[in-house]
């Protein structure tokens, strides 16, 4: 009798052994473990064995069936782990092809084209200090750029930089002039959303101090980045303004095409050097002169790709994104 269920026990685990995937598995479990499986259908025949043997036979039977869930259990577990069978000769499932934000895409082509023109690229951090961000920029102590709801100070001090004017001195404080540089970063300002204005955005800074830097480089370097960067017909205005970083300064606008038609777009601010800027560096301000300005990535991007607001930026719809 033994004999048997050894013979039974040979033939559910060689069976068991062929099925390769979970659905045969699945099957094999149903025909020997399940309510109606032949398992319990040998269960059923306990009241043909003789009284005296039944429980040797019960002790068998339940051996019998420990070793078929076991073996039922480490099948499983391989199939599984396994995954389905692979077809080779499938059609493989298309994955969509990502691409870079259209606010990353523009930032490389400015800096490319001011690394065309001589200006290496640097770069400064987004948690700044006050003296970055303002002091060395000569912002006096009670300037209102400095008040505490038109900036982000952070707990425990610090705050995040309001413009990439803060890589001016980083440069400044470590590398003797001549510097050009340009840097491209993310600003932090708690100006409401509109659709010119987010609280984060890019600008691209650009310096360069040198002896005997005029306005006139100022403005041929703005005009040649105009000419690469929007085609030979833009142009670069000047409008008088005030940065307490540069003396004079200037808003600048460039005119481009918008739609089919000519417009002047304003871009960002520039201007000379303070030489209190210069001062607060270590520089001799009767030694070196320089220029600087700084551009928004965004209002370029927006003009260039047709963008009527910025707030589609940043919400990462991809049905917009995809269109660039
Ligand atoms: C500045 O940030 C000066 N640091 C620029 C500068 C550098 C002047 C060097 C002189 C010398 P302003 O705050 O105007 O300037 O910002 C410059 C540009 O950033 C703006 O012209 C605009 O294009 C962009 N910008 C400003 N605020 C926002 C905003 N909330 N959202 C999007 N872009 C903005």
């Amino acid at each position: 009798m033994f004999a048997d269920i050894d013979a039974v026990q040979e033939e559910a685990l060689k069976s068991l052994s062929t099925a390769g995937d979970p659905k045969a598995v699945e099957a094999w479990r149903i025909e020997w473990l399940g309510a109606k499986g032949r398992l319990k259908g040998m269960m059923g025949s306990m009241k043909d064995v003789e009284p005296s043997h039944r429980p040797a036979f019960g002790q068998r039977m339940n051996a019998l069936k420990s070793a078929l869930e076991a073996a039922f259990e480490d099948q499983q577990h391989d199939t599984l782990a396994a995954g389905p069978p692979l077809d080779v000769s499938e059609p493989g499932t298309p994955t969509g092809q990502g691409r870079r934000h259209i606010i990353s895409r523009t930032t490389a082509e400015i800096l490319d084209v001011f690394a065309r023109m001589g200006f290496e690229t640097a770069t400064g951090p987004e948690v700044e200090d006050e003296w970055h961000n303002f002091s060395a920029l000569n912002v006096p102590e009670n300037h209102p750029a400095r008040e505490a709801i038109d900036n982000f100070y952070l707990e425990g001090g610090g705050m995040l930089r309001s413009q990439t004017s803060t890589v001016q001195i980083r440069v400044l404080e470590h590398k003797p002039p001549p510097v050009r540089i340009v840097a491209a970063g993310r600003v932090y300002r708690p100006d409401t959303h509109d659709a010119t204005h987010y609280s984060m955005f890019h600008q691209v800074e650009g310096l360069y101090v040198d002896r005997g830097v005029t306005m006139v480089d100022l403005k041929s370097t703005l005009l040649g980045f105009a000419h690469a960067f929007f085609g030979d017909e833009a142009e670069v205005r000047m409008r008088p303004s005030y940065f307490p970083f540069t003396e004079p300064s200037a808003e600048v606008d460039m005119k481009m095409r918008v739609k089919g038609s000519w417009q002047w777009v304003e871009l960002g601010g520039c201007g000379m050097v303070d030489p209190n800027v210069l001062t607060a560096v270590g520089l001799d301000p009767e030694e070196w002169t320089g220029f600087a300005f700084g551009l928004g990535v965004e209002r370029i991007a927006m003009r260039k790709y047709g963008i009527a607001d910025i707030r589609w930026l940043f919400e990462n719809d991809a049905r917009f994104l995809r269109q660039f």
